[in-house]
């Protein structure tokens, strides 16, 4: 079927909740992805981040097609024979005593919010249903009304309520503001993205990460880092929290944990807080599949085998040297920032202008497909598996369709 068609079965059968670019993609392969008609894009949106592998990376395929051949489904009312390895696989890794396996990364932010309550409770003493848990303004962790809750977005929460309480906000990147919630003993947790994803690739002050590890610390308060979308080497470490002396009390990994696969979530903890969740007391019908477990383990160690972080680090950072050189001359484009290939250009515009969509337009029709954020964010993070030579084209073409619009 043509482009055209598919994109008017969508809008007739599916619901209104995303506002795609008008291109329908039916194939990809490592940082390219094809249309309906044939035509090839550097694809810079990486699925949210979802592939930073690439496109149907042969080892993961392989490995999703031999174990689906096996098993793919028990539950965990039984024992697998992938799960325990995997499981020790990612503890030695990432450096916990236990992982809790999920599917998405709403339900890996869920998992932690139950667990630091847990926490509070047990171990903190807290009194009952008085935990409260701290997120910055401008956080982004999913769609679920727990998430909403902490979300100062009215596109995400108006409409949604009544709301979860025990959430509260402080300035993100505000260290003074922090340590003054943390004073009230009832805090049991701060959950926070290393770099704000949807905010617009908003990237903390050096220092910041430890200075939340140290003042949960101090506190006694659980640190939650939502590396779902800045881990699995995105920003240039394997963890976003790796450049600093930052290790987060839970951690929680999500969508290039499969390398776009399938949904696969993690949250990683030590017994200490672990623990304090029994059996029947969490859960999900799929957390912990035979398949997952071996797509998972799979995806991560391309990661490691190709190097992808230092890959990330090198041509990120090559990256925004070459566009801020071509900024210095540009009114329309007025800031790149990021870290690793985790990066967004700020256009010079309000938000409720649409010279963001038409410029992600003019790249789609250039052969490149990035997606606006907030009005005038366009973020671009391409596959990690990208190539110098590759990078070198795509900034041509950013390039080129910013003087084509200007
Ligand atoms: C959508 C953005 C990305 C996330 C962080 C948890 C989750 C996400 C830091 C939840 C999800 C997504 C979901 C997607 C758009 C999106 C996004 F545009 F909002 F900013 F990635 F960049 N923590 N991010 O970024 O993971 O449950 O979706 O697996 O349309 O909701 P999920």
């Amino acid at each position: 079927m043509k482009s055209n068609t598919l994109m008017k079965l969508e809008d007739q059968y599916g619901a209104h909740n995303y506002h795609p670019l008008p291109v329908v993609l039916d194939r990809g392969e490592g940082v390219y992805v094809w249309d309906c008609e044939g035509k090839k894009y550097f694809d810079f949106l990486s699925a949210y981040s979802a592939v930073n592998q690439g496109h149907c990376h042969p080892k993961i395929i392989n490995a999703l097609v031999e174990q689906s051949k096996k098993l793919t489904l028990t539950s965990r009312a039984f024992y697998n024979s992938k799960l325990g390895e995997y499981e020790k696989f990612m503890c030695d890794l990432f450096g916990y005593d236990k992982v809790l396996p999920m599917n998405t990364g709403v339900e890996g932010g869920e998992t932690a919010n139950k667990l630091a309550r847990k926490w509070g409770y047990m171990k903190k003493g807290i009194e009952e249903n008085k935990a409260r848990i701290i997120f910055a303004n401008g956080n982004f962790w999913g769609r679920t009304l727990a998430a909403i809750s902490s979300s100062d977005d009215p596109v995400s929460y108006k409409g949604f309520g009544p709301y979860m309480p025990g959430y509260d906000l402080i300035p993100y990147n505000d260290l003074n503001a922090l340590e003054n919630e943390l004073k009230d003993p009832n805090v049991a947790a701060f959950m926070v993205e290393p770099i704000q994803g949807e905010a617009g690739v908003v990237v903390p002050n050096d220092g910041y990460l430890e200075g939340v590890r140290k003042l949960c610390d101090e506190y006694n308060v659980l640190f939650i880092a939502d590396e779902v979308q800045t881990g699995i080497a995105r920003t240039g470490r394997m963890l976003a929290t790796d450049y600093e002396d930052a290790k987060p009390d839970i951690l929680i990994l999500g969508k290039a944990l499969s390398g776009g696969v399938f949904p696969v979530s993690a949250v990683f903890a030590n017994d200490e807080v672990m623990l304090c969740i029994k059996p029947g007391e969490h859960g999900s019908t799929f957390g912990g599949n035979p398949l997952a477990c071996a797509v998972a383990k799979a995806a991560l160690e391309v990661v490691i085998e190709e190097n992808l972080a230092s890959n990330a680090e090198k041509l990120g950072a090559y990256f925004r040297n070459k566009m801020n050189e071509y900024i210095s001359k540009s009114d329309l484009v007025t800031l790149v920032r990021g870290k690793g290939l985790l990066n967004a250009i700020v256009i010079n515009d309000d938000e409720k202008s649409s010279t963001a969509w038409d410029l992600c337009l003019k790249m789609k029709m250039n052969g490149l497909l990035a997606k606006p954020t907030h009005g005038n964010i366009i973020r671009f993070a391409p596959p990690l598996v990208i190539n110098k030579e590759q990078l070198d084209t795509c900034i041509d073409t950013i390039i080129s369709s910013i003087e084509e619009y200007s």
